[in-house]
């Protein structure tokens, strides 16, 4: 049986948890990380000696990245579908899928500013750098989006890592400049059930 260690508010866990969905695959979440501990027991650090979420064990093949592990699974079980077979294609969803941890870079001082951090301890001006950053960071995939109606053309594992982060920023209580390509685009992610199950759930 597939395992999954992490817990479900976090953004890499998330990642993992809908590329699964979507390919409808079974498997057992276990619970880990942030106030569930587990990361840092022995037998946890042996799988993954990082420390962090998620990991996942497949009949005893180990694996963590949340990005290596949407790769993996999109591979062997949606070739054509997660994992287009074009070359040029999944180059790109690779580029966006490597481009959402440098949006994640810049957007984790806004989330954890505003929903992880006591009001009397936020730095607003740290807030407000990363968010003016974001939007200028999404100002780029609204751009790409303005031709095709997911990252790669078809929905694919591109879709995923920038799909949750995207989840994110339009549920913060902030102030959001117009990107209609890409609303319209979290109006379509918003559509699949994996994403309404596993994805837009309360910020916390
Ligand atoms: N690049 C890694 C980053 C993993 C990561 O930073 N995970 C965070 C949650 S989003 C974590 O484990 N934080 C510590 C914790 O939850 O205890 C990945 O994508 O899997």
């Amino acid at each position: 049986m597939l395992k999954i260690w992490g817990r479900v508010n976090s953004v890499n866990v998330k990642k993992a948890l809908w590329c699964l969905e979507e390919l409808g695959l079974e498997y057992e979440r276990v619970d880990a990380g942030m106030q569930y501990g587990v990361v840092n027991s022995p037998e946890y650090r042996k799988m993954n000696p990082n420390g962090l979420v998620p990991t996942i064990d497949e009949d005893g093949f180990v694996l963590w990245e949340s990005h290596s592990i949407i790769r993996y699974f999109s591979a062997k079980y949606g070739k054509g579908v997660l994992w287009p077979i074009d070359e040029r294609t999944r180059a790109v969803a690779n580029q966006w899928m490597d481009w959402a941890f440098s949006f994640q870079l810049n957007f984790r001082n806004l989330f954890w500013g505003l929903v992880r951090t006591p009001p009397e301890k936020r730095d607003l001006n740290s807030i407000e750098e990363a968010r003016k950053k974001c939007a200028e960071m999404l100002g780029i995939l609204d751009a790409a989006l303005a031709d095709r109606h997911y990252l790669s053309g078809a929905f694919s594992m591109g879709d995923i890592p920038m799909g949750c982060h995207t989840q994110l920023w339009m549920r913060l209580p902030i102030e959001r400049p117009r990107h209609p390509n890409l609303e319209a685009w979290f109006e379509r992610l918003c559509a699949r059930p994996a994403y309404k199950k596993i994805v837009d759930i309360a910020l916390s």
